[in-house]
């Protein structure tokens, strides 16, 4: 045999097999080749010899064992060490060098409409894996053509003498990656059949938009850790509610309360902890009629994340952090709602939920103990990115305890640092540029997804004026016509308190329509809204990056805020500093970015 080069080929695909044949030949290279290839090649009029000439074995199995043998995987796992080439001889196996193989078409069989389980077990390659994976191992010696197109490149080098290091090592990768998305398909391919829906996956009707099809949720091991305990997920259901459940539940960790959240395309429309509310809280939140609402917590929370913003919580995804009770669950059943996740539901909670929507409303049970990896991977435009997941934790004691003005400022009141946990722990599962004002354990106003921090800051600052007029005397005292829905009402406050009214007009008219008749409220004049907003007071506000700009401040400023905590690294730092000081605003060192998308 001496320094003959000896090459394996078992190819499924066998585009360009004659001229990589040719080429190997008349590099001297001896040819063995699995039975189909062997034909191919055979017919051609080149010399090949079936793979039985070294394994002494026929394929058998009708074809499930072509290539699986000692004489294959030992000339091709060995390496140019003594021991090895002792074993090599002691069992009369020749080394391989090149190994040209690539695999049933799987995929493409599964992507048939009604394949059966036996056809998709047949396309399961095994030996094909293994010479692939196997010659991708040793690729210190050996070199693992995969792909057709790198016949070419491949039969170049060996016409030039040898193929590279650097070569070797390219196709070796090649080769893993196709066993790792092969056997992805396979897994993929199983989940779908022997898992149960519901268990490890679960179809989706469509994805973010209803030509997105197919859709599916699924977890690569163990379960999925939530259960539908009623209705069917969409898409973006799982979206919100697999970010406002990380939040509820750090924010109830953090704050030693019960805790909610409100969702609505993928940001909080409102979150909260369970504070007791206040009677013109109750009225404002339209909550004043739930019984119970004194003594839950969670109810508590629940009224205010759905009350802060009513008008973005229309149609939300709800996140309780613990088991839900009779109260909240009655808030949740006239408001217009998508579905809830929770830790767990009373059994009278429970059927009071599975009524809403004519029996279609999502109930999730959240698994409490399910700690997600530690990576997270996603897709855009084909292209996987990868990080770590962000797992800081903010915490009232440790987050916000760098205040860089005033100088010498006492330490914070709890309810300052109880507000900024809420205002900051919202930041982390709200799409980015945000900024969130939050007073009373609870958010009153939320900016999201602005490329403009200073838009950030106004929505939010603008929502939280809103919020605060809606407490107004005014506002709380509105007269509506008999049979206004709750939707419209909230409609119709907000235009009262954004200043939208208009003076004529069918949307004038439309406005009206609301109340009972003289009832129909004056508009807020300049001098009415300043006065009111004037009473705002003590309000937290929490940026997910620093200011670079002082505009944020006195923006904030305008919506009674006291403190104002932000990370830092702006050119403008010293300047956001020194407004704040002069406008009587503490400015915390927020210590972390809080960047989402
Ligand atoms: O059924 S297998 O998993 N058993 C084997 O031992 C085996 N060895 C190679 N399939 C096997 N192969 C695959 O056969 C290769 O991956 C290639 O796709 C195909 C080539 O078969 P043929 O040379 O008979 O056309």
């Amino acid at each position: 045999m001496g320094s003959q080069k000896t090459a394996i080929l078992s190819v499924y695909d066998k585009t360009g097999l004659l001229d990589l044949a040719k080429g190997l030949h008349d590099c001297g290279v001896r040819l063995l080749a699995s039975g189909g290839t062997a034909k191919m090649i055979r017919q051609a009029g080149f010399p090949i010899e079936d793979v039985s000439a070294i394994t002494k074995a026929p394929e058998m199995l009708g074809g499930r064992v072509k290539t699986l043998h000692p004489a294959v995987h030992g000339g091709i796992l060995a390496r140019n060490l003594d021991s090895d080439d002792s074993d090599l001889s002691a069992n009369s196996i020749d080394k391989i060098d090149f190994v040209i193989c690539n695999l049933y078409p799987f995929s493409e069989t599964v992507a048939r409409i009604n394949v059966t389980i036996p056809e998709a077990v047949e396309e399961i390659d095994i030996g094909g894996v293994t010479l692939l994976r196997a010659a991708a191992k040793n690729h210190a010696r050996v070199t693992i053509i995969s792909d057709p197109k790198d016949y070419h490149d491949f039969l170049t080098e060996l016409k030039d003498g040898e193929v590279s290091e650097k070569s070797r090592q390219t196709y070796a990768l090649k080769a893993f990656e196709q066993t790792a998305a092969y056997d992805s398909a396979i897994s993929d391919f199983f989940r779908k059949k022997y898992s149960g829906e519901g268990q490890q996956q679960l179809p989706l009707r469509y994805g973010a938009n209803p030509h997105q099809k197919p859709a599916t949720v699924f977890v690569q091991q163990d379960k999925l850790p939530f259960k539908v305990l009623c209705g069917a997920p969409g898409y973006i259901n799982l979206l919100d509610a697999l970010n406002a459940w990380p939040l509820v539940q750090e924010l109830s960790k953090e704050l030693n309360a019960p805790a909610a959240a409100s969702f609505k395309h993928v940001s909080p429309a409102g979150a909260a902890i369970g504070v007791p509310l206040s009677e013109d809280e109750r009225k404002v939140y339209m909550v004043d009629d739930i019984e119970g609402i004194e003594t839950s917590g969670l109810a508590q929370a629940y009224a205010r994340a759905r009350g802060a913003d009513r008008m973005s919580s229309f149609g939300d995804m709800v996140a309780l952090s613990h088991e839900v009770d009779v109260p909240t669950a009655k808030i949740i059943s006239r408001e217009v709602s998508d579905g809830v996740i929770a830790p767990k539901y009373t059994p009278e909670a429970l059927e009071i939920l599975k009524k809403k929507k004519g029996g279609k409303y999502l109930v999730l049970e959240m698994d409490p103990d399910y700690i997600p990896s530690g990576e997270e991977t996603r897709t855009v435009f084909g292209i996987s990115l990868r990080q770590h997941r962000n797992d800081a934790k903010i915490s009232p004691a440790d987050t916000f305890n760098t205040v860089i003005v005033p100088k010498n400022s006492s330490p914070l009141p709890e309810s300052a640092l109880r507000d900024l946990t809420v205002a900051t722990i919202a930041l982390k599962y709200t799409q980015s540029n945000s900024v969130c004002y939050a007073l009373n354990g609870q958010v009153i106003g939320l900016g999201a997804g602005q490329q403009s921090r200073i838009h950030c800051t106004r929505l939010a600052g603008d929502k939280a004026d809103n919020w605060w007029l809606r407490f107004h005397p005014r506002t709380l005292s509105l007269t509506w016509k008999k049979g206004t829905k709750r939707p419209s009402k909230s409609n119709a406050i907000d235009l009262l308190t954004s200043g939208l009214v208009p003076s004529s007009g069918i949307e004038r008219d439309d406005f009206e329509a609301n109340f009972e008749q003289g009832h129909v409220p004056a508009p807020f004049t300049p001098e009415e809204r300043a006065e009111w907003l004037e009473k705002l007071k003590d309000v937290a506000v929490s940026s997910d990056a620093f200011f670079p700009f002082i505009d944020n401040v006195f923006r904030a400023a305008r919506s009674g805020v006291r403190y104002l905590a932000a990370p830092t690294g702006s050119q403008n730092d010293g300047a956001v500093f020194e407004t704040s000081e002069k406008l009587g605003i503490t400015f915390i060192e927020q210590h972390v970015r809080l960047f989402h998308h």
